[in-house]
């Protein structure tokens, strides 16, 4: 019988290394592009900013490296949700902390006291003669009524919320969001602004590249700080379109009580108004593969005056400055909002685009870029 259970153990040792490299193989078929990152140490998808850039000097302080601000936009080691910063923030808290947690408290200390209650007064001792009653009428309504007040009471401002959750005030400011393995891409296709992100490492972090400059304080914690930041003005409506190039991301930002998930081929919308100026930071909230934990993401709130400083900066225009003149603001604006909506490059085709074709054409060849990078 021993000699028996040693031939399994000794098989399935012989087998494990197979099966992880028939694994191995199965995954490379299913995901070209993670198996492509994980055995050059380097490139794009693995640790960082593709070979060959540069690390950039960064002066903290500036617009797009603004200093965080302990215990706000990132995790401190309290318990409960993180301070909210967004109308729908403080609505979902608001209802949790003020609704919600208060009613289950109050039932289950009811259940508790009931429970007690019959223990103590229907006790074998006390109560020798147990009633043989099995049916009554106002009992019977008082408990299927109360459970769908109940119930009712929490549906009312539960379909609130989420009716003002989908559907957000005209938008200010529109947001690409695509997330990739493992690094998010940011577009503001109004403004010709695209940029990738990718977590910053630490100093003495041995899969640090030598053209990523390492995290200081001043970027944020570990693992969260990153070293191109969403920059978004504050108090104006930004919309997020969310999506995703190789398997689900997920773009969430417990400050905004934003968690959208990045589907390849398909565009969601999610957005945040917020009022304070800060930096908030997030993490890709969905398994997707090996470096999942490391696709941070970090929002900077600035005021609008800083905001058109940071779009200057990024080689980037305010989409005032851009409209041309009447008729030909609405092609641009068609332009920009198929730009925005195709995954695929536009071809402007109609006359009226080709008079406005600068701000489509950067956000273009940048897309075509970077898919010749991530190659
Ligand atoms: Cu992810």
């Amino acid at each position: 019988m021993r000699l028996i259970g040693w031939a399994i153990a000794l098989a399935a040792a012989g087998l494990t290394p197979a099966a992880a490299v028939a694994q191995a193989g199965s995954s490379t078929q299913n995901a070209p592009a993670a198996a492509a990152a994980t055995p050059t140490a380097g490139t794009a998808q693995n640790h960082g900013k593709p070979d060959g850039a540069q690390p950039a000097s960064v002066v903290p302080g500036t617009v797009g490296h603004a200093i965080p601000t302990p215990h706000i936009g990132q995790p401190d080691g309290s318990n409960g949700i993180q301070p909210q910063e967004t109308p729908i923030g403080r609505e979902a808290v608001a209802f949790h902390d003020d609704w919600l947690l208060p009613l289950c408290a109050v039932i289950s200390i009811f259940v508790l006291v009931l429970l007690l209650y019959a223990i103590v007064r229907f006790r074998r001792g006390a109560n020798p003669a147990p009633s043989r009653n099995s049916h009554n009428t106002v009992i019977e309504v008082i408990w299927t009524l109360v459970p769908v007040l109940i119930l009712v009471g929490i549906a009312i401002p539960s379909i609130r919320l989420l009716r003002h959750t989908y559907s957000p005030p005209p938008a200010d400011l529109t947001v690409k969001v695509t997330g990739h393995q493992w690094y998010w891409s940011y577009e503001y296709p109004d403004n010709g602004v695209q940029f990738d992100s990718y977590m910053l490492r630490e100093k003495n972090d041995p899969t640090r590249q030598a053209n990523q400059r390492p995290r200081t304080d001043a970027d944020g914690p570990p693992l969260l700080a990153v070293d191109e930041r969403i920059v978004i003005p504050q108090g104006k409506v930004v919309k997020f379109i969310v999506t995703a190039d190789d398997v689900i991301h997920s773009f969430a930002v417990p400050a905004f009580w934003i968690k959208q998930d990045a589907n390849p081929g398909q565009l969601h919308e999610t957005w945040a108004k917020v009022d304070r100026p800060g930096v908030y930071f997030g993490q890709c909230s969905e398994l997707c593969g090996a470096r999942h934990g490391f696709m941070p993401i970090a929002v900077e709130v600035v005021p609008p005056a800083q905001f058109a400083q940071w779009v200057a900066q990024k080689g980037g225009h305010m989409p005032s400055a851009n409209v041309p003149a009447a008729p030909n603001s609405t092609a641009a604006s068609q332009v920009s909002k198929s730009n925005v909506a195709a995954a695929a490059p536009a071809t402007p085709t109609t006359p009226a685009a080709d008079a406005a074709p600068a701000a489509p054409a950067p956000n273009n060849q940048n897309v075509a870029n970077r898919a010749t990078q991530s190659k």
